[in-house]
């Protein structure tokens, strides 16, 4: 054991979806043959992660008939008593099935979307029952090719009405459950509703009750969109609204990649791993990422080490930029703050205000201000590349 492999407290998870993947994409077959549930956690805990999660049809075929249901259950539990993997997460699959050509709670047609609430309202259940406190609503179908077809704001309204419908269930249930939404701008729709983490922000405080639904973003959809993740996920932490994450990578500007998690910009996964140990995140670090259509199972396998080792190198690196006397010293000078600026700011004041105004600044001496921007960034670059 080293300081590279993981352990429980980690909190790492995976999709049965993830590692799941056969490799199908729009042009190709799958190149892997399917696994069942429990084999999958079978495959999950010997890579050391503490958890797996599931949509609806992951675990259970939509067309499965009662019995093999239970059957699938039956060893699904198994596998997770065998192995101690938990599962902290559900979702609900709105997407694959033809019914949602068209949207599952924004759908034109009534019926398709009275059928995606009764299907999510089941999904919860079956969650709830292997555990989960978050569950992720993940709108893949929420959208459009041609705004000709439906209003936005009705989309909008519509997608509000569920949301609170959901959370109404689940205290009715007494399910301890939260709602985490997923943003993504494009795919498989030409367009998604809510596309971005900021927007599923703005959306979450129109709900009846707010405080039951935060964000999952995810870096492959924020990258999908050119924005900064680790900005959104700073914002989501802010709002008290990050309830899960889904971590994976992504170059921008493509088709979504799932990558390998740190696999494609490892300066913006440290900058979101420092994040998320500086702020002591306490959540799931969930890896929504498949391994490259070349792979066997062993590769699956390397795969899923590889996502969490290089999180935790990452952990640890960011335990060296905040330990780096010349960073902290870089750091010190750039924040320097004698306090005589404490009297202008905080809550207002007509006061404040008119002594605001009539204070004096050098506006050229406040340009000429020295910014070792880049000798801190090249540091962060050596400290990322095994110097320092
Ligand atoms: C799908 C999607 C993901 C979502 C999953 C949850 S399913 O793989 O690409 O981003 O998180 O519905
Ligand atoms: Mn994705
Ligand atoms: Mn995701």
């Amino acid at each position: 054991m080293n300081n590279y492999t993981p352990r429980p407290e980690h909190k790492f998870t995976f999709g049965l979806w993830t590692v799941g993947n056969t490799g199908r994409d729009p042009f190709g077959a799958p190149v892997r043959e399917a696994k069942t549930p429990a084999e999958l956690v079978y495959l999950l805990a010997d890579a050391g992660a503490y958890g797996v999660n599931f949509h609806d049809n992951d675990l259970i075929p939509i067309d499965a008939s009662p019995s093999e249901a239970d059957a699938i259950k039956k060893s699904f539990r198994k596998a997770l008593e065998d192995t101690g993997l938990k599962v902290p997460m559900a979702t609900t699959n709105l997407f694959y099935d033809p019914a949602f050509k068209d949207g599952a709670f924004t759908a034109n047609d009534p019926k398709v979307r009275a059928y995606a609430i009764q299907k999510t309202l089941k999904a919860i259940d079956l969650g709830v029952e292997f555990g989960a406190k978050v569950y992720v609503f993940w709108g893949g179908r929420e959208g459009t090719e041609t705004d000709s077809s439906k209003s936005a704001v009705d989309a909008i309204k519509r997608n509000r009405e569920a949301m609170n419908f959901f959370c109404e269930y689940a205290l009715d249930q007494g399910y301890d459950l939260k709602f985490a939404l997923e943003a993504k701008p494009n795919e498989p729709r030409g367009d998604l509703y809510n596309p971005t983490t900021g927007h599923m922000l703005a959306f979450i405080e129109t709900l009846d009750h707010p405080e039951m639904v935060g964000v999952n973003p995810e870096v492959a959809h924020e990258h999908m969109a050119g924005i900064n993740f680790m900005h959104g996920v700073a914002q989501a932490w802010e709002a008290g609204k990050l309830f899960h994450i889904d971590l994976n990578d992504q170059y921008p500007g493509r088709y979504d990649q799932d990558l390998r998690f740190g696999s494609r910009d490892i300066k913006a996964a440290f900058y979101l791993v420092k994040f998320l140990e500086d702020v002591n995140y306490q959540g799931m670090r969930h890896y929504d990422a498949h391994a490259y259509r070349t792979e066997d199972y062993d590769g699956v396998k390397d795969f899923a080490v590889g996502c969490m080792r290089t999180y935790l190198i990452l952990k640890e690196k960011a335990e060296k930029f905040n330990q780096d006397t010349e960073i902290q010293a870089l750091l010190k000078e750039i924040n320097a703050d004698d306090g005589s600026m404490d009297q202008y700011f905080g809550k207002y004041s007509a006061e404040k205000a008119a002594s605001l105004k009539n204070a004096e600044f050098d506006r050229v001496v406040l340009g000429k201000r020295r910014l070792p921007y880049e000798r801190l960034d090249q540091l962060t670059i050596e400290l990322l590349l095994g110097l320092g």
